[in-house]
């Protein structure tokens, strides 16, 4: 049947001319808010957003989310727009599914409203507060977790104004929180961190002894009425483009500006450590349970390690989409050497799974063509990611005796990267909030592959001192490099046997 498109939007008034499929789990805007989410990126619309509805639909519970977005507006203002509506559209090579998401009861912008955001966190209504910023807005050294204020977070732990700043945000609101009496809350962190539950405990402790005008009490109000579960997120979910509002325009009949799309494949394994309650997330097919560490070791290693290795690579050989990366003759190959040889010799995975078979549909999820995430959006950030995808798999590797040469062909692609010019010559960008300390250690190096090891292995931010200095590691990513800047990619993958 050809729909005409119109220029409607998305709204609680579009719900009941949605296709049946398409139309919300649980009724739009009745359900009371439960949890606080901060960053509203499409990740957390194609993830926690959905399963919580799903646990809502499921089995009750004023679970609502209020999302904040601690920088972007566009999406704040297109959600508002649209009664906090939003479409999900799941694509495979079979074809797309489109359905909207009704989680959401409330959106906020921090910057335009912190006080608003203080106070949401302080609200007794609201006993959850999960995150999905990115590892960056941590603001913690990616080796040591060692928190590194910069000038706005600074400036949030003096507390002469509204905080700006996502640490600054939780130390305010927790601070409100104590001093109303608000109740236990659980902090969740759906970054992909290392021991991300611990992280953000770190994250809090050390902004809070770090804070001026914070009371004495509130280490110890912290201590018995917060936790931190630590959790494992999965499902890749690109950027969305001109052409994900289209696909949902066509699906819907109405015009959504704030669709995502995402590939069917989803996972959550969270810690039961709610001291306020939780949604009923187990009944939506997360995984609840005692330590999440090793599902979080097999996805960081696996997923994303290798997801970073086919970022790097594929951005050398001028790939734009990690599908096209996986084209690259040779290269599916490497990296289940990587898999099978690095990866799952490096950990001991969780009851039931094999490393490898998790890696296979690791593969095959990549493949996905439906699927287009940029090469280029992977290998952002790689300071703040190389250590828990990578840089621990060597450390692991090695601390038992073992090899770690595929894993060092990975770092010899990020310092490539690092360089900033692909195979063909063209320049590849640098968007990593170490960049400036990256260049200038460069810069002051050699210009030899052992030269590039040397400026980047001295940075401690990033690579930890034992594993800076082990020569092995250093003579295999030196020799990766000299193959890669000599080579290029698919003649050094050639040659990788
Ligand atoms: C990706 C992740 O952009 C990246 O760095 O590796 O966002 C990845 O898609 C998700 O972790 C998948 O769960």
């Amino acid at each position: 049947m050809a729909m005409t498109l119109g220029a409607a939007r998305l709204g609680l008034a579009a719900v009941r001319r949605l296709p049946a499929a398409s139309r919300p789990l649980v009724r739009p805007g009745a359900v009371p808010a439960g949890v606080v989410h901060l960053g509203l990126g499409a990740f957390h619309r194609a993830h926690q957003a959905v399963y919580t509805e799903a646990a809502i639909g499921a089995a009750g519970g004023d679970w609502g989310i209020v999302a904040v977005a601690p920088r972007n507006p566009a999406v704040v203002e297109a959600l508002a727009d649209q009664d906090n509506l939003f479409s999900v559209t799941t694509l495979s090579g079979g074809g797309t599914a489109t359905r909207v998401v009704g989680a959401l009861t409330g959106v906020r912008h921090a910057p335009a409203d912190p006080d608003a955001v203080v106070a949401l966190l302080a609200d007794p209504a609201i006993r959850v507060v999960t995150l999905t910023v990115t590892e960056k807005a941590y603001q913690m050294d990616p080796a040591s977790g060692l928190l590194r204020p910069d000038a706005a977070l600074a400036a949030d732990l003096a507390g002469d104004r509204p905080p700006v700043t996502v640490p600054g945000l939780l130390l305010r609101g927790l601070a409100a929180r104590a001093a109303a009496d608000a109740g236990p809350v659980a902090l969740v962190s759906c970054d992909n961190l290392p021991a991300n539950g611990a992280r953000l405990r770190g994250l809090v402790e050390q902004a809070v002894r770090r804070a001026d005008r914070v009371p004495a009490a509130l280490p110890d109000w912290i201590a018995g009425n917060v936790t931190f579960p630590g959790t494992m997120v999965d499902r890749i979910v690109p950027a969305s483009t001109p052409e994900t509002l289209d696909v949902a325009h066509r699906a819907l009949g109405v015009r959504d500006l704030a669709a995502v799309s995402a590939e069917p494949y989803a996972q959550w394994v969270i810690e039961d450590d709610f001291p306020a309650g939780r949604p009923a997330w187990d009944r939506a097919g997360a995984v609840v349970c005692a330590d999440a560490g090793p599902w979080e070791r097999l996805k960081l290693r696996t997923l994303n390690g290798v997801h970073s290795a086919a970022a790097y690579l594929g951005a050398l050989a001028g790939r734009e989409t990690i599908a096209e990366a996986l084209a690259i003759p040779r290269l599916p190959e490497v990296l289940r050497h990587l898999i099978a040889e690095d990866v799952a010799a490096s950990f001991t995975p969780p009851d039931g799974m094999r490393v490898v078979d998790y890696g296979e549909e690791v593969l095959a999820r990549f493949a996905n063509p439906a699927i287009r995430y940029r090469t280029l959006q992977v290998a952002m950030d790689g300071s703040q990611k190389l250590p828990q995808r990578v840089l621990h798999t060597i450390a692991d590797l090695r601390a038992a005796g073992r090899p770690a040469r595929w894993a060092a062909l990975v770092v010899a692609a990020w310092l490539r990267f690092l360089l900033g010019h692909a195979d063909d010559g063209r320049p590849l960008p640098l968007d990593d909030p170490l960049a400036e300390r990256i260049r200038a250690a460069l810069h002051a190096g050699r210009r030899t592959p052992a030269g590039t090891v040397e400026a980047v292995f001295a940075l401690r931010e990033i690579v930890p001192a034992d594993l800076a200095a082990d020569d092995e590691v250093r003579a295999d990513v030196t020799a990766w490099l000299a193959a890669l800047e000599r080579h290029g990619v698919p003649a050094t993958l050639a040659g990788a046997g």
